[in-house]
């Protein structure tokens, strides 16, 4: 068997956390032949709630989980690893600035990422979850120059994920019969989810449009994507606690598609950076249908935009742009 994988996960005390770790250890992130190491960091005050996690991981007797580092220390949890999932984050509560939740995760992801650079392996794969997701990943790359661009992504899986979800639920298929959906832009209420390209396998087995399957034009330029934007609201709402195993799935999903492959034919959404395919802004982390191979992205190219699509990419470009001036000026006070 090979050699254990380090893989550390952020902010593991919380929800997220709890969901992701079990899964990592069950090989969801890295395969069913992969050993891991889990590094799992918090901050000290949830230091006793991690060691918990730690301890049901020990009871869980997991084949695959070689290791546990459970640690408040930015470089003990650092060192080595060649997965990074970043969920730790400072979250916005009530009455706070924009401004200010910034500013929390700048400090934040500033010296996670010197301690990235610094001692996490060098070709150490990185996937921001925590929000604003594309954003902290840009200020990430912004403290950690060395680690190369293309292995610096955000988490929009799980939004490409809930529109599967939506239109298998509409057509009356499983979800796997449904693909190549792609989001657009941000992690938040301005992405797109464009159906235009996508394929459904109908029971029958015939292949068809997502727009033929569905026959619905209007349920899918209106609702459809309203519900897909505000999926997150929606959970919170019924559950009082906003979504934990869909990220946490949508991440190992993420990550094992990129180190794994996609299939043939298929692509998936990745936040990653902009090289200004699709007039998107060069330099911005945006989500971007991508195709994978050996541990590398490219981004699917030369799909028909119409302009109802070139309106909502546009927009939720304009966010990131701004999204991005209020993190640079953070960085440079
Ligand atoms: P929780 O509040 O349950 O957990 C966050 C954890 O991060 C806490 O244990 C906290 O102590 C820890 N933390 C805070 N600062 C830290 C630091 N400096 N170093 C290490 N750990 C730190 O939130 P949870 O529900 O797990 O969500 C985590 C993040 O994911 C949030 O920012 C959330 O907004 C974001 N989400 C992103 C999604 C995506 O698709 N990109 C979807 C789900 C989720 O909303």
């Amino acid at each position: 068997m090979a050699e254990p994988v380090k893989v550390l996960v952020t902010g593991a005390a919380g929800q997220i956390g709890y969901a992701l770790v079990p899964l990592i250890a069950r090989g969801h992130l890295l395969g069913p032949d992969q050993p891991v190491i889990l590094h799992m960091l918090d901050i000290a005050p949830c230091m006793d709630s991690l060691k918990g996690v730690e301890m049901e991981l020990l009871d869980a007797a997991y084949p695959l989980l070689r290791g546990i580092v459970a640690t408040s220390d930015v470089v003990e949890a650092a060192t080595g690893v060649k997965v990074a999932c970043m969920v730790g984050g400072f979250p916005r509560k009530a009455g706070m600035e924009r401004k200010e939740v910034m500013g929390k995760n700048v400090s934040i992801y500033k010296e996670q990422a010197t301690a990235l650079e610094k001692y996490a392996d060098k070709d150490v794969k990185v996937v921001v979850i925590a929000n604003p997701a594309n954003t902290n990943a840009l200020v990430l790359k912004e403290y950690a120059p060395g680690i190369p661009s293309k292995n610096i992504t955000c988490l929009t899986r799980l939004d490409h994920n809930r529109a599967l979800g939506q239109i298998a639920q509409r057509v009356g298929v499983p979800v796997i019969n449904v693909k190549n959906v792609a989001i657009w832009g941000n992690h938040s209420s301005t992405q797109y989810p464009d159906v235009n390209h996508g394929v459904v396998k109908t029971t029958e087995g015939v292949e068809k449009s997502i727009r033929e399957a569905v026959a619905d034009d209007e349920w899918l330029n209106g609702e459809f994507i309203k519900v897909v934007q505000q999926r997150g609201a929606a959970i919170i709402k019924m559950r009082k606690f906003s979504s934990a195993l869909s990220a946490a799935s949508a991440v190992c999903d993420h990550v094992s598609n990129w180190i794994r492959g996609t299939p043939a034919g298929t692509w998936v959404s990745m936040g990653v950076f902009s090289d200004g395919s699709y007039g998107v802004p060069a330099g911005l982390i945006y989500s971007f249908p991508v195709t994978t191979k050996n541990g590398d992205w490219e981004i699917v190219q030369g799909l028909p935009i119409d302009d109802f699509s070139r309106a909502k990419m546009d927009a939720t470009a304009a966010e990131l742009v701004e999204e991005k001036a209020l993190a640079d000026s953070i960085i440079k006070e």
